[in-house]
């Protein structure tokens, strides 16, 4: 039986990729840290799932990370563990350098110094971030990068670690540049997620409105279900390379939100230009999408677009077989009825306060 250490465990992909790797007949130990609140609903489904196991460990501490690796010798490492936002790197750039990128070098150096490096595969999540104000569209393997916020730039260091220990150490270690990919499970944070929850709430009325950064910025958005089968196909191919993971497709923030209202049941027409454009619902004349600066970064990354290629020819991986629409349904049905359940949730406490008030209930 394989066994496979994860990082970031907690995190959508971490979650997928745990119950991939399950179902492959893994033995799978994910990473956890200390934390007085409780962030470990992704995976509370597996937990006491047999060859499921949680370990203590944190990134910036490398005596965890090498405790880790001696104890539970692991056939292969995904270090999917990072201080993932974009915009927050602005605000906490030292931190974000410690995790993404001195981190990665941690994890590498752990495998060696246990005398891993022939037995041992390392995945790194490496990020279409890299190409940042971009060089080349579409962006493949061979493009240039050109990091364009603290976060990238410490995950250009993860990827080229990466690289190093695979050419200094010959070890099987590769990087994943994974174009943005989500599902219902993504932070609340992320513009996908915020969209389809901001729709499900309007159109519930549990929320006015929706206020956003730069509509205009484009992405490759896939499905993360999909992209966590391809982190485990690049350590099963005979070679240790890189590989862009994208849809190859590109659409803007505006397009999605237009599609998550129309499923959420609300048709949009967007008025204005810049800082004054305003998304309508054009059934009520109500402005339900607004545009704050509050999100926009000091610099952004606005014309992502993976080309998967080599992804598809080397690793038989089928970049779409969750669409762009199939996705965002996915998501706003989702959040269509997470909403409804907590209205419902709300009503049934609102009415047992009221039967407590008048006696009604003891
Ligand atoms: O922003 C724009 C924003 O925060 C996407 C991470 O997983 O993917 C993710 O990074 C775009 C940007 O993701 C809002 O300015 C507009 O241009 O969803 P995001 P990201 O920055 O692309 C890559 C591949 C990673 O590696 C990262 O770890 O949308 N945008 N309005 C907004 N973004 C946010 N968050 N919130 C807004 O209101």
């Amino acid at each position: 039986m394989k066994k496979a250490l994860i990082t970031g465990v907690t995190g959508q992909d971490g979650s997928y990729l745990s119950e991939f790797l399950l179902e492959k007949g893994y033995e799978v130990y994910g990473v956890i840290r200390r934390s007085s609140v409780d962030y470990r609903e992704r995976i509370a489904h597996l937990e006491g799932v047999k060859n499921f196991h949680l370990r203590y460990g944190d990134l910036s501490d490398s005596s965890s990370i090498m405790a880790l690796v001696s104890t539970i010798q692991p056939d292969e490492i995904y270090n999917l563990a990072a201080q993932s936002h974009v915009q927050v790197s602005f605000d906490s750039p030292e931190y974000t350098a410690d995790i993404d990128a001195t981190g990665v070098l941690r994890v590498l150096e752990a495998v060696r110094l246990c005398g891993l490096a022939d037995k041992c595969k390392v995945y790194q999540a490496s990020t279409s971030e890299l190409y940042g104000k971009v060089e080349e569209v579409p962006q493949r393997e061979t493009t240039p990068f050109h990091p364009y916020s603290p976060y990238a730039v410490a995950k250009q260091y993860g990827f080229w670690i990466t690289k190093e220990y695979r050419e200094a150490y010959n070890m099987f270690c590769c990087s994943g540049i994974l174009f943005n990919h989500e599902s219902e499970r993504r932070g609340e944070t992320f513009v996908t997620r915020k969209i389809t929850l901001a729709a499900a709430r309007i159109a519930q009325g549990k929320q006015e409105k929706l206020y956003l950064g730069n509509l205009s910025s484009l992405r490759d958005w896939g499905y993360a279900k999909d992209y966590v089968e391809c982190m485990w196909l690049i350590l099963q191919n005979k070679t240790p390379e890189d590989f862009v993971i994208a849809t190859g497709e590109q659409h803007s923030v505006r397009e999605f939100a237009t599609l998550a209202f129309h499923h959420a049941g609300i048709e949009l027409e967007w008025k204005g230009e810049g800082m004054d454009e305003k998304g309508i619902d054009k059934a009520t004349g109500k402005v339900v999408v607004e545009v704050s600066p509050d999100f926009y970064r000091p610099t952004d990354v606005v014309n992502l677009w993976g080309d998967p290629t080599k992804a598809k020819t080397e690793l038989g991986w089928n970049p779409t077989k969750t669409s762009f629409e199939e996705l965002v349904k996915i998501m706003v049905d989702h959040d269509m009825s997470k909403v409804a359940v907590e209205r419902a949730e709300e009503h049934i406490k609102m009415n047992l306060e009221e039967y407590l008030e008048k006696g009604v209930v003891k």
